[in-house]
């Protein structure tokens, strides 16, 4: 007969031998001591042994009655939900808004009434059409979404880090999205559109052709979340006391200023570090270094709305900042990281409708479909409609009303009262309407035909396309130029290849050029037949680029410095007191994780060993290993990727006369000015004052043939 003796090997892992008392049967229990909370089931009920289901013997089958198994496996079973449909794959974190100015002229908005006053935020940063498990840099839009606890209720401003968008009608958003995800009858690519079916969508809808610019463009690839912009996209109004209505657009602009990777970086980045984005806006926060952005509004009235050459509701269109400036009025703070990713960052659920007394929509198509979608799809994702309840999505300003029961309902009305009007009396009847302080929508006269039609405004696709192309810096047109042939170069449809260069052809011609001879288009086509004459000659908005609006600072930023036993201790010390110095931080890139010697005999950690820690994960390296090191490191493969990466990157190169010998086996023979030799501290600093450009552009177009 076998024994009921549980073999040596079920004892839990890791676990201090003080903690583990053995029962007169030998068998293993962990006991809750000191302050260590008692583990229970669910229903509370002490767990004396979670290491072994209940068996009728110990080769026996499992019990039923075993109701701690049940439940754990039950739970377990049913942890998942539903992914959001869109924005899957999201990272969220705690903050706050501060106003530096009241606009109570402009809105009676209880947030933007006293300047210096905190308003708990709550901010979710996603891609689009990967799904959950996707890696951080797809090319892809970000979402930008903030939900603001304000003393009147929650507003969320649900933005991307565009300011336009793909369709200017609510009802094409599923063949959008279905186009771009993954095709339905094999399930990939996985978050990205270099596929047939999103080119085949987009080029068959005109209206896409200004967002295919500025998707195509490095705001597609930013560096992470903190060096994006946030948009709000449509217009909305401002309201104020006196029922004055203003238009207004958000903008989020980042303290850092923004910046972007190169696109073979962004496919190097996804596989070395697919939490690329969560991971540097964690250790970001966890630094105490938070992420921050200004808020700025664009203002405008009627008489501007009238005079503007597009329609201010047509969502694929902006106002340039050059045109209406843009107003800070305060900055979002991002200060904690979440306590449960669950609770917070997945079961966070934004709404459009969600405003609050002093703000208003408009009647952009977009957005009222949106209004109706995030709502409706909350239900599907959170299974209930007391999703409100949960801390992340509750209210920190009192809330009351008579919407009761439904699943997991978790604060009940009190008494009897379940219903208004009623006549229990103020003290048992419940919540009252405030006329005073209660929204109100403006009063906006609305008539016209019941018909399926656009405004005639709405038809001008191309100009801002145009403008927005003509806006980059000859750097950021290759990239554009780059990105289109890449993404055609996937679509296996010759048809549709030649489909999107029809329009380009009425976006600019040399760019249609440069993309048709990029993928061997045998023939130009026809330019497409514009709906409406296109505007050919707005003013280009030096805000649009990138490049031409970089911080000259590298602070935020971080350099990998590849290291060897022997590395030159003033050299290392130079390096390291200048990248404090700038705000900036550094890796230590080794052989070995375990660290390494310097030539001073003092041993420093490393963060990462060197096939773990390719230059992509930096934003600038400095190579420094001593002369036996670089002997070693050339004859290591990822070594030499490390330095050739970097070059092909644009990236700054600090580097000691000891690296010579990697460099020769990496094929690194030509120095240039984004290379610097390091001798001394001072060299160090001004290697981190050079690297305040980002980017050695100017290397680019030695390293690419094709
Ligand atoms: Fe969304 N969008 N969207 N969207 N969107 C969702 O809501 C939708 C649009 C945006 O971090 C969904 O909770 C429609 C524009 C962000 O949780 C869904 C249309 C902009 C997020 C939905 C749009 C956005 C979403 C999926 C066309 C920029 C993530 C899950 C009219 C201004 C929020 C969810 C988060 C999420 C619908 C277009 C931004 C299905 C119908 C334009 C940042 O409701």
């Amino acid at each position: 007969m076998a024994v009921d003796k549980p073999a040596d090997n079920l004892k839990p892992a890791r676990m201090a031998e003080a903690d583990i008392l053995r029962g007169q049967g030998g068998e293993t229990h962990q006991v809750a001591r000191g302050d260590t909370p008692v583990l229970t089931t669910q229903q509370g009920v002490p767990v004396a042994d979670d290491q072994n289901s209940l068996r009728a013997g110990a080769r026996g089958p499992t019990l039923l009655e075993d109701f701690h198994f049940r439940e754990k496996i039950f739970h377990f079973d049913h942890e998942r939900i539903p992914e959001r449909v869109v924005h899957a794959r999201g990272f969220g974190a705690h903050g706050y808004f501060e106003l530096t100015e009241s606009l109570s002229d402009i809105t009676k908005a209880d947030i933007f009434q006293r300047a210096g006053e905190k308003t708990p935020a709550f901010v979710r940063f996603s891609t689009v059409a990967g799904n959950k498990g996707s890696p951080d840099l797809p090319r892809d839009v970000r979402g930008f979404a903030v939900k603001l606890y304000t003393k009147e209720g929650n507003w969320d401003i649900v933005g991307n880090n565009i300011p336009v968008f793909f369709i200017q009608d609510a009802i094409k958003f599923p063949d959008l999205i279905h186009a771009a995800k993954q095709e339905p009858d094999r399930g990939f690519p996985q978050a990205q559109t270099a596929h047939d079916n999103f080119w085949d969508f987009v080029s068959l809808s005109p209206e896409s052709v200004n967002m295919l610019l500025w998707i195509m463009s490095d705001r597609t690839i930013p560096r992470g979340f903190r060096f994006m912009e946030g948009f709000g996209v449509h217009t909305f109004r401002l309201v104020n006391a006196q029922g004055r209505s203003t238009y207004v657009k958000f903008h989020w602009k980042p303290k850092l200023g923004m910046q972007s990777v190169a696109w073979n970086e962004a496919l190097k980045i996804n596989g070395a570090d697919p939490d690329f984005h969560r991971r540097d806006m964690w250790n970001a926060i966890q630094n105490g270094d938070f992420p921050e952005w200004e808020l700025g509004l664009q203002l405008f009235d009627d008489a501007f709305a009238d005079k503007f050459e597009f329609d201010i509701l047509d969502a694929t269109k902006i106002i340039p900042e050059e045109t209406i400036p843009i107003r800070k009025v305060g900055r979002l703070v991002l200060d904690r990281v979440v306590d449960n990713f669950f609770a917070e960052t997945e079961q966070v659920a934004f709404c459009t409708q969600n405003i609050v007394p002093g703000v208003d929509f408009t009647n952009d198509p977009l957005l009222q479909g949106r209004n109706f979608s995030y709502l409706d799809t909350q239900l599907k994702r959170l299974g209930s409609p007391n999703f409100t309840y949960l801390p992340i999505n509750a209210p920190k300003c009192p809330f009351a009303h008579f919407q009761q029961d439904g699943h997991m309902a978790m604060y009940n009305p009190k008494g009897r009262a379940n219903y208004e009007p009623n006549s229990w009396g103020p003290a048992q009847g419940g919540p009252r309407e405030t006329p005073e302080r209660g929204f109100h929508s403006v009063p906006v006269v609305e008539s016209g035909e019941k018909r399926r039609v656009r405004a005639e405004l709405f038809a001008d696709h191309y100009s801002q396309a145009r403008q927005f192309y003509l806006s980059q810096a000859a750097v950021e047109q290759t990239h554009i130029k780059d990105a289109f042939v890449f993404e055609l170069s996937k679509v296996e449809t010759p048809a549709i290849r030649a489909r999107v260069v029809s329009h380009l052809l009425n976006v600019d011609d040399a760019l249609a050029k440069r993309v048709a001879e990029g993928i061997g288009l045998d023939a130009m086509p026809a330019a497409a037949e514009p709906a409406r004459p296109v505007i050919r000659d707005l003013k280009p908005s030096p805000a649009l680029s990138i490049v031409g609006n970089a911080p000259n600072s590298f602070k935020g930023r971080k350099i990998g410095v590849l290291v060897s036993d022997g590395t030159n201790a003033d050299v290392l010390k130079g390096v390291m007191e200048a990248v404090k110095t700038e705000g900036a931080m550094l890796e230590f890139v080794a052989p070995k994780v375990g660290g390494f010697t310097c030539s001073a005999g003092k041993k420093h950690a490393a963060q990462q060993k060197i096939n773990g820690g390719p230059s992509v994960l930096y934003d600038a390296v400095v190579v420094i290993p001593s002369a036996e090191g670089a002997k070693l490191l050339a004859r290591e493969a990822t070594a030499r990727d490390f330095v050739n990466d970097a070059y092909a990157h644009a990236k700054f190169i600090g580097y000691a006369e000891s690296a010579k010998p990697l460099f020769e086996k990496a094929g690194l023979t030509e120095m240039d000015e984004g290379m610097i030799a390091l001798n001394s501290a001072a060299d160090a600093r001004r290697f981190v004052e050079a690297c305040r450009k980002l980017r050695f552009w100017q290397r680019e177009a030695r390293v690419h043939a094709v």
